[in-house]
């Protein structure tokens, strides 16, 4: 039998299993590669000390890494929620001493339910040492906006200029996500030489929690199985929109993503691509 390529990601728990490590892992299993975790903080409301962030120490960060490395291997990772500077600072340390061909770094900022999951003083590591390290890197448009001195970003258009700018700050590929622009859901994607977008029917509901950490893991597990950046993308973006189609309504609340739903629902959705 073929061994599965192994695949790392280095992110946050999400006590409700809708985003972070819980998302990432779901779909790497879903996906067929062999999924392994840093956590390097657990997001869960604390009804005592009314805090939303319990972050993981440096020491407890590198056991893990090489507790994955040692045991087992990393062919690619993906970075979610980092929380930290110093985290940033160790991540971006795993990162250029590891054998991973790919690297996704998805720089995560708040999450949906506006839990901070990036202190303001990391966003100059996240920019100056981790970014540049990138196979590619996934913001949506507030971290796009973010990562570009709150420039705001209202078009198609804005999203092209806006990748065109972040790829300046050195990773091998921009892809700027357009799910809160209205009508279909586009997104950009550039290689420091072309740009091309990837178009999917927007979904109209609110079951979206973790889509952003559903796309950049199955973004990972492609180039872990040797797909190029394009055909990686266009497959990740059609397992996000079904994973949405069928997202659950546990609550009135907004929902998790479906991970299992291209299996088990069958639906594969064709993205145009321009
Ligand atoms: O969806 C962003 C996200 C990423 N990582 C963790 C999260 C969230 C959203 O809540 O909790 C750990």
């Amino acid at each position: 039998m073929n061994k599965p390529p192994r695949v790392l990601t280095i992110a946050g728990s999400a006590a409700g299993g809708s985003a972070g490590i819980q998302a990432d892992l779901k779909t790497f299993q879903e996906l067929d590669v062999y999924g392994m975790s840093v956590i390097t903080a657990l997001v869960a409301r604390h009804t005592v000390t009314n805090k939303n962030v319990h972050a993981q120490t440096i020491e407890a960060i590198e056991a893990q890494y090489a507790t994955a490395v040692d045991q087992v291997g990393v062919d690619a990772l993906k970075t979610g929620m980092l929380f930290s500077k110093e985290v940033i600072e160790k991540t971006t340390e795993i990162i250029s001493e590891s054998d991973a061909q790919s690297v996704v770094i998805d720089p995560v900022m708040v999450g949906k339910l506006d839990s901070k999951l990036l202190e303001d003083d990391a966003i100059e590591a996240m920019k100056d040492k981790l970014i540049p390290l990138a196979t590619i890197i996934t913001p949506n448009m507030p971290e796009a906006s973010f990562l570009l001195d709150e420039r705001p970003l209202t078009s198609v258009d804005d999203l092209k200029q806006a990748a065109v700018d972040l790829h300046k700050l050195g990773p091998k590929f921009v892809l700027l996500k357009g799910g809160r622009l209205k009508g279909p859901a586009i997104d950009v994607l550039y290689d420091g030489k072309e740009l091309t977008t990837l178009e999917a029917p927007r979904i109209d509901t609110i079951h979206t929690s973790g889509a952003g950490c559903t796309y950049s893991a199955a973004i990972t597990a492609h180039l872990a199985k040797g797909k190029t950046v394009v055909e990686a993308v266009r497959l990740a973006k059609s397992f996000v929109t079904t994973a949405i189609e069928y997202g659950f309504t546990y609550t009135d609340k907004v929902g998790p993503t479906y991970h299992a739903a291209l299996r088990t629902q069958g639906e594969q959705h064709k993205i145009i691509i321009n």
